[in-house]
């Protein structure tokens, strides 16, 4: 069996070998996409692909593909991978858990002497995190179709650096988008690994999860303009005070998503940005981020539709401006059945326990869901935690869920 071949220390040693690309060592780990942290660990992952023996190229925006080519070279290939960029301050697993464990698994049949009849593609989505950029799931969204040339120009930095001009200025080349995007080839489905990002595996004891639903997130921004004025010297009823109006705001959209009637619906204020940001003056200007997702997408409009007309009715009271920016509104996913029950069937055969979920986070397969089946494996983290440094997991999980992984890829890339 390939999953009896998979490598506990080979995965350890991967995962602990690309967390030294790290902005902040000590305080978790930070690799933005497009940073010196991050164009080290692409070439960190390309030399474990290069010393695989795999097939490896990049696109223009850096996703990168490591091929295990297959018996039959004229057939669609199957992809698994995840991504390497992290949040500020995150940990150690959530994306690279599946980058590693898409290679384990293919070390795993290579030890095994097993070549699949479809090629198998280990990926490296290229900016999967909410980036500076304002602009989430960059490369898997380009291959989806759903990010264009001109977004490249049109989503910045807070410095005002265009997308475009940083993948420049590192020497990628984003002229070559409309010749490269959307995906022009066909693939015949996507299995990716991820950690649960929640508690539920850990709760019910289980190493593996098989994902039916991808929820997926609407951001937006939200800019308050008030009147930047004197903490002492206006009275409280002269004040037209941004932050208040942004907290108001923000406590509305709160409300909303906890009396939702929805099965699985989560609202969240990240960033918030006031101007100018000292202790004695009322802010002129507070700018804040918007994250709803929900694995239902009315409810999703629903719930911001909702929240547009408080935002406006709040506005009006506080005699202040507001500007709502979409910056995706992205649909949500219900994975491939079959697939699942390939993952479910492995699972039994290795004998390991397994349990359906969805996943609340969203991933690069929700964006790999528009252009072919896609499904994924979930492993537990330590008390459901992620998109912190106290993000951890049991490496036998991991093991398991690559042993999982790797049976599953195998049978679908020999359909
Ligand atoms: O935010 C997310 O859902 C993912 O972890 N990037
Ligand atoms: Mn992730
Ligand atoms: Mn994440």
């Amino acid at each position: 069996m390939i999953g009896e071949k998979v490598q506990g220390e080979e995965l350890n040693r991967w995962l602990e070998g690309i967390a030294a690309f790290n902005a902040t060592p000590g305080e978790g780990i930070t690799r933005g996409v497009y940073t010196p942290e991050f164009q080290g660990a692409r070439r960190y992952v390309k030399n474990v692909m290069i010393a695989m023996g795999l097939e490896v190229s990049e696109d223009c925006l850096g996703n990168i593909f490591g091929v295990y080519p297959g018996t039959d070279p004229d057939v669609a290939p199957v992809w698994t991978g995840s991504h390497i960029d992290t949040v500020p301050g995150g940990g150690k697993y959530d994306g690279l858990a599946g980058v590693f464990a898409g290679l384990e698994g293919v070390a795993a049949m290579i030890r095994a002497g097993v070549r699949p009849k479809r090629p198998i593609s280990v990926n490296v989505y290229a900016g999967e995190e909410m980036s500076r950029f304002g602009v989430c799931c960059i490369g898997s969204r380009a291959l989806s179709g759903r990010l264009s040339a001109a977004d490249l120009k049109d989503h910045a930095d807070p410095d005002g650096m265009r997308l475009y001009d940083k993948l420049k200025e590192l020497g990628y080349n984003p002229d070559d988008f409309d010749q490269e995007f959307p995906l022009k080839t066909k693939v015949h489905g996507s299995l990716e690994l991820h950690i649960e990002q929640n508690d539920k595996l850990e709760k019910a004891g289980v190493p593996v999860g098989v994902v039916t639903g991808i929820c997926a997130p609407t951001n937006l921004r939200c800019r308050v303009i008030g009147v930047q004025s004197h903490a002492g010297g206006t009275s409280m009823t002269d004040r037209r005070d941004a932050y208040m109006a942004a907290a108001e705001m923000s406590l509305a959209l709160e409300r909303l998503a906890q009396t939702s009637a929805s099965a699985y619906i989560t609202a969240t204020v990240g960033e918030m940005r006031l101007t100018p940001g000292a202790a004695n003056v009322i802010p002129g200007r507070a700018e804040f981020s918007v994250d709803v997702r929900s694995v239902d997408g009315d409810d999703k409009t629903e719930l911001v539709e909702l929240w547009r007309d408080e935002v406006r009715a709040i506005a009006g009271r506080r005699d202040v401006d507001v500007d709502l920016t979409p910056l995706n509104d992205d649909a949500p996913l219900t994975c491939d059945p079959h697939f699942g029950d390939v993952i479910r069937d492995q699972a039994d055969a290795l004998n390991i326990p397994h349990m359906d979920l969805i996943s609340g986070p969203y991933h690069d397969s929700l964006m790999l869901g528009d252009l072919m089946p896609a499904a994924m494996v979930f492993i537990p983290c330590k008390d459901g935690i992620s998109h912190d440094r106290k993000e951890a997991i049991d490496l036998d999980d991991l093991v398991k869920g690559t042993a999982v992984l790797a049976e599953s890829l195998y049978q679908i890339a020999n359909e």
